[in-house]
């Protein structure tokens, strides 16, 4: 299967499953739950539940048993996107091309749908019928993990810390393996645990999603200074502050533009020491090194 078959019949069965799991939810609040809906059917590149797939499917061929694991990986970085474009961190008015959630609905809810989206996305892992206990339990502390202190929230705290002064290249990155790469970097790991990946399968793959995690920064940095079409409206947050120390303001855009293809052919070598066929994941690379938005 090609990548673009691969990519296109999984985004399909990805929004089909976010949909539907809002929709068959039992007691949900009506407000509640279209908000969820809302910021869940808005696109976005699916890029992390992808990742997961595409590593598991280097172990099995029939992806749908790693599909839960999928969705909720997809709702944990939703309600991260939520939360970061509330008022009271990058105050942003537009996501994925159409207003923020706080916007469309109001603060209260926004902050709801958040709080929802993570607490559903451990729901799901706890229940998905599919997943043998150990591979759960080790899925559930792996998310847990990456997004809680240890991980994504750390890395948002770092970032907002880093705004006050400039920091280090080796600082800047370690802020962004917590913010951004964390995610990332637990999507390939779960798609290695569920496929029952071998301890050096896993290390090389563990250690190829923390490339890619920086170098998708590194692309982010430099969106921002060549016109980041993603916004579509005012951005007056963190990434607007003056001076704060980015990519690009600490190595100039060729710089930056070295230091991404740096990352991105370690992680394409570290694919190249794997046995399997490694085509979806080498071209899940490619999109997060030449994306757009
Ligand atoms: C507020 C809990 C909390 C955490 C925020 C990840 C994060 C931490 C904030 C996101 C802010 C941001 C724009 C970070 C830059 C990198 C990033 C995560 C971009 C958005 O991810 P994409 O490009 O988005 O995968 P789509 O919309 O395609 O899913």
């Amino acid at each position: 299967m090609s990548f673009e078959t691969f990519s296109k019949e999984s985004k399909v069965k990805l929004d089909q499953a976010l949909v539907k799991t809002i929709e068959t939810l039992q007691n949900v609040e009506s407000r509640h739950q279209e908000a969820l809906k809302y910021s869940l059917s808005a696109g976005g590149k699916r890029i992390r539940p992808l990742l997961l797939l595409a590593t598991f499917g280097l172990f099995e061929k029939e992806l749908d048993k790693a599909m839960i694991p999928a969705i909720a990986m997809e709702m944990i970085h939703t309600y991260s996107l939520i939360h970061d474009d509330l008022p009271a961190m990058d105050n942003d008015d537009y996501r994925r091309g159409r207003l923020t959630s706080h916007k469309a609905f109001d603060e209260a809810t926004a902050i709801l749908a958040g709080d929802g989206l993570l607490t559903l996305a451990f729901q799901l892992l706890a229940e998905a019928p599919e997943i043998d206990d150990t591979t759960r339990i080790k899925l559930i502390q792996l998310y847990a993990q990456s997004a809680g202190p240890s991980g994504m929230i750390s890395g948002q705290q770092a970032d907002i810390e880093a705004e006050k002064t400039t920091v280090s290249l080796e600082a800047l990155a370690e802020i962004h393996s917590q913010k951004t790469g964390a995610l990332l970097t637990a999507s390939v790991c779960s798609g290695a645990i569920i496929g029952k990946a071998s301890s050096d399968e896993y290390r090389i793959l563990e250690e190829y999603s923390k490339k890619i995690g920086i170098a998708f920064q590194i692309q982010d940095d430099i969106l921002d200074v060549i016109g980041d079409s993603k916004k579509m409206g005012k951005n007056t947050g963190a990434d607007q502050v003056l001076n704060k120390s980015t990519y690009t303001s600490l190595l100039t855009l060729e710089g930056a533009q070295k230091e991404l293809a740096n990352y991105t052919s370690e992680a394409y070598e570290l694919l190249s020491q794997l046995h399997q066929d490694t085509t979806n994941l080498e071209a899940l690379t490619a999109l997060i090194a030449e994306r757009d938005a």
